[in-house]
């Protein structure tokens, strides 16, 4: 049920790859009002409004990476509780995955904390991506950067998403990462779409970016040659140890700003509220969805940290009464409108 679908517009016309950073601006500037009703009305062009897509994570490789992101548990240039471990085996990878399906989510990501995959893990890894697929399940990967080849071959094991963030804008990323550059990632996202693998990409509001940064991180993902299938907004969570500990508050009309003006430029992508949501209400959640996200990581825990309990997004869903996205979409509603 498309609500609001324009009779005589082509829906591929509103999907745009050449937006001005002050378009951009403009946006975020409007009255909260104006905003979400503009986003909202957007969204219910594209998507069932009522409908939720759950991924959920699993951490098949913790701790112990050589990147030095100034965010995460699992750097070694950060003292954190988080400890390395060597990745997860292959029936534990499997278990994870089939009760995942059974508790609902649709889609399975297995996230490893390296700064890119080594042959003998990679090898591994594209047999799980064969078996979780086996199962039903769509499969997303996010294991550092990647070559053309690595990433032809993890299109060949089966691999539907590939979870690749650029975190901020171009400008404030050299104080938040130094161990890679904005263009490294770039040169990623172009691997996976050129292997034909669905993009997961977005970022993170909470680091002490301006405005301006976020702008930047929506204009970068928006002019992407095609829009990422999925653009996944985390709220910072601020880990003991991290430089970022002890981080400002976010105002959470900021997330809700964010998700609604990622929603108007990229229409037909899914918008992941992502990271964060354990400290925020059931009402944030709701203003969240309404302005346009409609994919949440699903499952008790994110890689290290925790997330809110599935009962109690279950019972958040029927409150709103929001329903899991259940069928698999073969062809995404992005992919087609770019045709
Ligand atoms: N190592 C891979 C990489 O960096 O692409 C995959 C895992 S990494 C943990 C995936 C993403 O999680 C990061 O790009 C970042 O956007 C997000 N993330 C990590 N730690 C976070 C935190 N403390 N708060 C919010 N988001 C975080
Ligand atoms: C994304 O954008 N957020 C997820 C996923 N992609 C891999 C990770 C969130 C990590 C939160 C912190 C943690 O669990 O350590
Ligand atoms: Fe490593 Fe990814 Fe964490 Fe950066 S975000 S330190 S690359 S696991």
């Amino acid at each position: 049920m498309f609500i609001n679908k324009p009779k005589h517009t082509s829906l591929a016309s509103l999907l745009r790859n050449n937006w001005e950073k002050s378009e951009i601006l403009e946006l975020f500037a409007l009255p909260f009002n104006d905003l979400l009703f503009k986003a909202q009305t957007i969204h219910r062009q594209y998507f069932d409004p009522n409908e939720i897509q759950l991924s959920t994570l699993v951490n098949i490789k913790e701790g112990g990476c050589p990147e030095d992101c100034s965010y995460c548990s699992q750097s070694l240039a950060n003292e954190t509780e988080v400890k390395a471990k060597p990745m997860m085996p292959l029936e534990q990878i499997l278990s994870s995955a089939k009760a995942a399906k059974e508790l609902g989510a649709s889609r399975f990501c297995m996230g490893a904390a390296w700064r890119s995959p080594n042959s003998r893990d990679f090898k591994k890894l594209l047999t799980a991506i064969g078996s979780v697929k086996a199962i039903g399940m769509e499969t997303c990967a996010t294991l550092g950067m990647l070559s053309a080849e690595q990433a032809g071959a993890l299109k060949n094991a089966g691999l539907d998403y590939y979870n690749h963030n650029l975190d901020t804008s171009p400008e404030f990323y050299p104080q938040i990462i130094t161990t890679r550059t904005y263009q490294d990632r770039l040169d990623t996202l172009a691997y996976v779409r050129d292997a034909g693998i669905n993009l997961c990409c977005g970022g993170i509001i909470g680091m002490g970016e301006t405005l301006m940064d976020r702008a930047g991180l929506l204009q970068t993902l928006v002019n992407l040659p095609r829009h990422p299938e999925s653009v996944p907004i985390n709220m910072l969570i601020r880990v003991q140890g991290t430089p970022m500990d002890s981080a400002a508050d976010s105002d959470p009309f900021d997330l809700v700003r964010i998700i609604a003006v990622a929603r108007i430029l990229m229409p037909a992508s899914w918008v992941r509220l992502s990271a964060g949501r354990s400290e925020i209400s059931d009402e944030l959640h709701a203003l969240c969805f309404h302005a346009g996200a409609n994919s949440i990581f699903y499952g008790d825990m994110l890689l290290t940290a925790e997330n809110p309990s599935h009962l109690k997004d279950q019972a958040l869903f029927r409150k709103l009464g929001l329903r899991e996205q259940r069928e698999i979409k073969s062809e995404h509603p992005a992919a087609c409108a770019h045709h």
